[in-house]
Order: structure tokens, then sequence, then C-alpha cells
């Protein structure tokens, strides 16, 4: 069944505008899917270990007839490409991180798959560019983006012009 997916995109490392750009067109070539829309690419500050560099996030919506289990494995084999180490640790730097946000209004909990993502309810950097290409969408147990966006914590999320 063809439905939308949602992909978050970060990253901060070596030229993360450039980085996310990439991601955006390995996006595009995923098979039996179609990059309907993306968002602006944003800058914000770091969530987690504050000693690193500010990131640049977007958001995808792709429309797709892959499993969500296909689909996370596309990702993975898009940020093997772009060269993610996965050695590194939990909320640390890296070159690109894409993360499966939603699949449809489905809810999935596996040993390798959570969704809707765990983090996205409250992270502004996720909302903010979700917002933009998906409207006021309601998130499966979390809520609305509006409700969400005012209770997250402030990463200075900032709408870049490239
Ligand atoms: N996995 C489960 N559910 C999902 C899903 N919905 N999408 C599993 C993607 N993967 C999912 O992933 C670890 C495992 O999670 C995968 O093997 C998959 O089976 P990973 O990409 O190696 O781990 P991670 O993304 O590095 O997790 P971590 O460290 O918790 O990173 P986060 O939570 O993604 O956060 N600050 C700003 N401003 N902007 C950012 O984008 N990103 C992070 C990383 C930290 N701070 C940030 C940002
Ligand atoms: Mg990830």
């Amino acid at each position: 069944m063809k439905l939308m997916a949602y992909i978050g995109i970060g990253s901060n490392l070596d030229d993360p505008v450039s980085q996310v750009k990439e991601a955006l067109e390995e996006l595009d070539g995923i098979p039996d899917s179609v990059l309907v829309s993306q968002s602006s690419l944003y800058a914000s500050k770091p969530m987690g270990t504050a000693d690193q560099p500010d990131y640049v996030n977007a958001v995808a919506a792709l429309d797709t007839l892959l499993s969500a289990g296909e689909l996370l494995q596309a990702l993975q084999n898009i940020e093997q490409r772009l060269g993610r180490e996965r050695d590194g640790e939990k909320w640390g730097p890296r070159i690109i991180d894409l993360d499966l946000l939603l699949y449809g209004k489905k809810t999935i909990k596996t040993d390798t798959l959570t969704v809707p993502h765990p983090g996205l309810h409250e992270r502004d950097f996720v909302i903010i560019p979700l917002a933009e290409i998906a409207g006021n969408l309601n998130i499966p147990g979390k809520g609305l983006l509006s409700t969400l966006i005012a209770a997250c914590e402030n990463h200075s999320v900032r709408k870049l012009v490239v």
C-alpha cells in the first residue's frame, strides 16, 4: 500500500549544508518511492553534548510503496554511502543522520524500529521543518505539532537561506 513517510535529516560535520542536500538527492533515488516535498534547511544548537558544532536539519516527505523495514534499510544504506560512522557517542556529532519520523499513521515498535520516532515530539529542530511541509499534523500518541512545539526545549532553530 502506498503511504506517506516523513524522514528527518541531520548533520553537523563536514559541511552540513552539502551533506543534507546530498541526502535529499539520495532520498529522491529510493526505489518504489517519490520524494514529494522537502522543507527548508534549518540551523540549530546541538541537543546533547554542547561541545559539538551546530546542526543543519531538514525533513522530507516520501510517497512510498516500501514497508517501514525496507525504508529503514534504505535510509541506513544512504547513511553508509555518505560516510556515517556508527561507533560514535549517543547524541554526538555525525556526518548524516536519517530518521524515519512517521510512516503514515502507523505506530510500530520492534527491536530495530520505533515509529513515530521516539525523540520527534520533543525536538523543535524536527517539528518546525515537519510543520513547514506537513501542516499541523497529529502525531500518533503525542498530539498536534502546534501543541508539541510549545512544550519543546529551545534549540534556537533558524531557517537558512541556501
Ligand atoms: N531505530 C529505531 N527507530 C528508528 C527510527 N524511527 N528511525 C533504530 C531510524 N532509526 C530507528 O540509530 C540507532 C538505531 O535506532 C538504528 O539501528 C535503528 O534500528 P542511529 O542512527 O545509529 O542512532 P542515532 O540516530 O545516533 O541515535 P541517537 O544517538 O539517539 O541520535 P538521535 O536521537 O537521532 O540524535 N541536535 C540538533 N540540533 N539536531 C540534530 O539533528 N541529532 C542528534 C542525534 C543529537 N543532537 C542533535 C541532532
Ligand atoms: Mg538516527
